[in-house]
């Protein structure tokens, strides 16, 4: 399981097993999206939580829709309200839903019905190592991801967290589907380089939508 570097970006799209590259496939949505994320921190401000080891994590994150991913002390979970408020975290934008829902389909997955959106900020310098998301109810649906703002570099690696990584570079208005055998692949983000991006700043908005519950 090692694509080689660069591979999927010469089509429009291109599977392994479970991966759908949708370059630009947000793109003439950034920056609605990007409004829509500022609204939403809003109600539900970006921040960082905290891993159950006691680390604070690098990247700044939020939720919307029936669920929030959360991590404290206590461990990893996804809780109907935010920890912050205990409110219910702010409802899944319908611009959100369609996009995700027309990029699964896009990518092979017909019937994606998201119930969440986990949307992670990286500042420069901001990572996130390797690891697997299995906190979800429900493996048969596939994860689509949508990057905006600042590039990044997505580490890819296999079902092992041995299986030295690919990177693939993710730019603004790039789309990933993640399901079938991917669903389970270790994954992470480099560290992200300074810069300054139109719509969001120094900043990188990552939103993954997925089935949670
Ligand atoms: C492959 N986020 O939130 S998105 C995460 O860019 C996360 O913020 C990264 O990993 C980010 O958990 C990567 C791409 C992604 C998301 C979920 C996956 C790839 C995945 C789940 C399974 C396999
Ligand atoms: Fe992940």
């Amino acid at each position: 399981m090692s694509p080689q570097n660069g591979f999927a970006r010469l089509d429009l799209f291109t599977t392994l097993p479970g991966l759908a590259v949708l370059p630009g496939f947000a793109l003439d949505k950034e920056a609605d999206l990007v409004r829509a994320v500022k609204a939403l921190a809003q109600a539900a401000p970006f921040r960082r939580m905290k891993t159950p080891g006691g680390r604070e994590m690098s990247a700044a994150m939020t939720n919307c829709g029936a669920a929030g991913w959360v991590s404290d002390a206590k461990g990893y979970r996804y809780a109907r309200q935010d920890p912050l408020s205990g409110q219910p975290w702010p409802e899944m934008p319908v611009l959100f839903y369609e996009l995700a829902a027309g990029a699964a389909a896009a990518g092979g997955f017909a019937d994606f019905q998201p119930d969440m959106a986990l949307i992670n900020r990286y500042e420069p310098g901001a990572k996130m190592t390797l690891h697997q998301d299995l906190d979800e109810q429900d493996f048969s649906a596939p994860i689509v991801s949508v990057s905006l703002g600042l590039p990044a570099i997505f580490l890819w690696g296999g079902l092992s967290r041995a299986d030295k990584p690919a990177r693939l570079h993710l730019n603004s208005g790039d789309v990933l589907v993640w399901g079938g055998k991917a669903r389970k692949f270790f994954h992470g983000i480099a560290p992200v380089k300074a810069g300054v991006h139109e719509l969001t700043g120094a900043a990188r908005l990552n939103l993954t939508f997925r089935r949670a519950l």
